[in-house]
């Protein structure tokens, strides 16, 4: 029995309130009655409000409808009740459970085999190869993105999403990356037939009618289509009832034509695509077609004690904490730092040739495990209400629980992600080591009051890391801005967490767009080597790199405190941002330029801290770090790294150089 469907009409529209679950069979005639004679009216209010959809985007979603054959569509609003309706639906199902400890906090868990992006099966589809990825020398495989032929997309589409919605809502979800009105803001409509992608996505994302009467002006929309691939009837049973098909994951992106079509995931950046789909690998794309940059950067704003403010962007590969300098509190008495973003940078000079940035987020979608009132307690604050909580431990009183947060108080008991009872020292993580919160951005205590502008922020400095054990001093600048973007083109960083990295290698990750590149990284870098000779007047902000995590070689211990302390550092960012020379509290060395001696504010730091150490900068490890940096760009760049680029490897090779 088909749903809450007539046998003449296939579907329903509705931009009502009411959350649809599809019931498989129903006993009493007289419901069924009922039903149908509520569903028909669904059917033509919805249908009346198809027309009232911009011309484009009703064609999209027609498209969507007969390709994957939903049960219904629910055009998105946005509204409390909806959202309130979309949780309760969820929660009937089983698909999250609400937090008692907290106000609005609901916990999810999802089937074991679906916890994180899966960078394997995420490919950019363009008529030529090389238009998404430098062509690898010698048969080596690229390390920057993954292309499919437009043939074997088709095919790939074909076997997965005709028919993949049936006995499913879809929700029809118009949103804007970027405050709606803002001039750097882009907008999208995405389906999907998950309600977690719609609550996530509410909170991620401006969602609902004032996107819908953005898009009904006309304006350019992504294209995005998401699936979980599981129709009615479910051939196998759910598990932890979190609908995926991990053996058919797909997350596919045609630069060309603005569309994401993703397909068996239904967590973080797989599924919640406006994200890194859209406000990394298809912005990236737009962002080169016109004279702009989408970039894997948190932006925040820095007062000194006088009150002068500056706005920095920073790139970091994972497991940098990347999320805790976007919401430091300094250690620096009389410094503020506010937060505008922890995750995405849109950036576009101004008029006056002033770059500027905007978060296109509205939320934080931050690992959760490592996150304390120690390491980071804005963010704790952030989490208290109106969250998601995904794959994390749970408290015998309702609360959420992991790694790094203290014990729980004395007859507290916890659960792990799995749902198990979980005890301390069991040998197994409790909360999975990507389990994340998805809070809401206004709840930021430090939120920048600016974080909303709609021309953006004004950014200083541009920010590169890693975490380097080794031989990276703890704050360089780079020369100028060609050998800045050389110095982004060269970021490493020891892997961590990530599941599908062994060890603890020391990974490339140019730029800490390694997963997120929409288009050839080399043509990337001539992208940003291009903002140099930009016609109209350009102040181009300066460029560092800044490793927070080396180690004694002799002890392993880390030679920098880090979290608030990176105040210190910052705070030469700041003053070298308004020096009057380029020596100002800084010596030239082989790497760019170092802080003098002195220049590091070390007063008040508790504990000895080796300086000296800290800005070392040995000239063997250099010489190895060129000869891999050559390896590199040669087998993964080849032909196309910029001339540009070369010479300042060059440069580099020359300057560490023994004769
Ligand atoms: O899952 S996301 O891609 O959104 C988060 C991340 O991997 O950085
Ligand atoms: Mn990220």
């Amino acid at each position: 029995m088909g749903p809450t469907i007539t046998s003449t009409s296939r579907f329903y529209f509705t931009t009502s309130t009411m959350y649809s679950i599809p019931k498989m069979s129903c006993p009493f005639l007289g419901v069924i009655r009922r039903k149908e004679a509520v569903n028909i009216s669904f059917r033509l209010r919805s249908l009346a409000s198809l027309h009232s959809l911009p011309a484009e985007v009703a064609d999209f979603v027609k498209g969507a409808v007969d390709e994957c054959k939903p049960s219904g569509v629910h055009i998105v609003t946005g509204t409390p009740e909806e959202t309130a309706n979309i949780y309760a639906g969820l929660e009937k199902e089983g698909m999250v459970k609400k937090l008692p400890k907290y106000e609005n906090c609901w916990l999810a868990r999802t089937d074991p085999k679906d916890v994180a992006r899966v960078e394997s099966k995420t490919v950019i589809v363009t008529k030529n190869q090389g238009d998404t990825i430098p062509i690898p020398t010698g048969g080596a495989k690229s390390q920057l993105g993954s292309w499919m032929s437009e043939s074997d997309w088709e095919k790939a589409r074909q076997e997965r999403f005709p028919g993949c919605m049936t006995g499913r809502t879809m929700y029809v979800i118009p949103f804007s990356m970027g405050p709606v009105g803002s001039s750097l803001a882009k907008y999208g409509v995405q389906v999907t037939d998950s309600p977690y992608v719609v609550a996530s996505m509410g909170i991620m994302t401006r969602m609902g009618t004032p996107a819908l009467n953005k898009l009904s002006e006309g304006v350019e929309f992504v294209r995005c289509q998401h699936s979980l691939g599981r129709p009615f009837p479910l051939k196998a049973p759910l598990v932890n009832a979190w609908p995926c098909n991990p053996d058919k994951v797909l997350i596919s992106h045609l630069p060309d034509t603005r569309q994401i079509l993703s397909y068996g995931s239904g967590y973080g950046g797989n599924s919640l695509l406006g994200k890194k789909c859209f406000a990394l690998r298809i912005a990236s794309r737009i962002a080169k077609d016109e004279g702009w940059l989408a970039e894997h950067m948190l932006i925040l704003g820095i007062t000194n004690p006088e009150g002068v403010k500056r706005y920095v962007a920073a790139a970091f590969p994972s497991a940098c904490g990347k999320t805790n300098l976007a919401m430091m509190k300094p250690a620096l008495p009389g410094w503020k730092v506010e937060c505008v973003g922890d995750d995405i940078a849109w950036m576009k000079f101004d008029a006056q040739g002033k770059l500027r940035a905007i978060n296109p987020e509205n939320g934080f979608f931050g690992v959760a495990p490592g996150t304390s009132y120690k390491t980071n307690p804005y963010a704790m604050s952030t989490i208290a209400k109106n969250t998601v909580f995904t794959n994390v431990g749970e408290t015998s009183d309702g609360g959420i629980w992991w790694e790094g947060l203290d014990t729980p108080a004395d007859g507290i008991t916890l659960t792990d992600w799995h749902g198990k009872t979980w005890k301390h020292g069991s040998g197994t993580a409790c909360a999975h080591p990507n389990s994340r919160f998805c809070a809401p951005a206004a709840q930021c205590p430090i939120i920048d009051p600016q974080w909303e502008s709609e021309e953006g922020v004004p950014i200083d400095a541009i920010i590169f890391g890693g975490r380097r054990p080794q031989g990276v001093p703890l704050v360089y600048e780079s020369f100028n801005w060609q050998h800045g973007v050389f110095v982004g083109a060269s970021m490493r960083s020891e892997a961590t967490a990530a599941a599908e990295h062994q060890g603890k290698v020391i990974m490339h990750d140019p730029f800490a767009m390694r997963p997120f590149f929409g288009y050839n990284f080399g043509n990337y870098l001539t992208h940003w080597l291009s903002m140099e000779t930009r016609k109209a007047p350009t102040h181009l902000p300066k460029i560092f790199h800044v490793n927070w995590f080396r180690k004694d070689p002799s002890s392993g211990a880390f030679l920098w405190p880090g979290f608030g302390e990176n105040a210190r550092v910052l705070e030469w960012i700041f003053k070298r941002c308004g020096r009057e020379s380029d020596d100002e509290a800084a010596k030239k060395s082989i790497v760019g330029w170092l802080p003098e001696d002195g220049a590091i504010n070390t007063q008040g730091l508790s504990g000895s801290v080796d300086m000296g150490a800290l800005l070392d900068v040995p000239k063997h490890f250099w010489q190895n770090e060129t000869k891999e940096l050559r390896a590199y760009f040669s087998q993964q760049v080849g032909a196309d790294l910029p001339a540009k680029v070369e010479a300042e490897l060059k440069a580099l090779e020359d300057r560490v150089s023994d004769n």
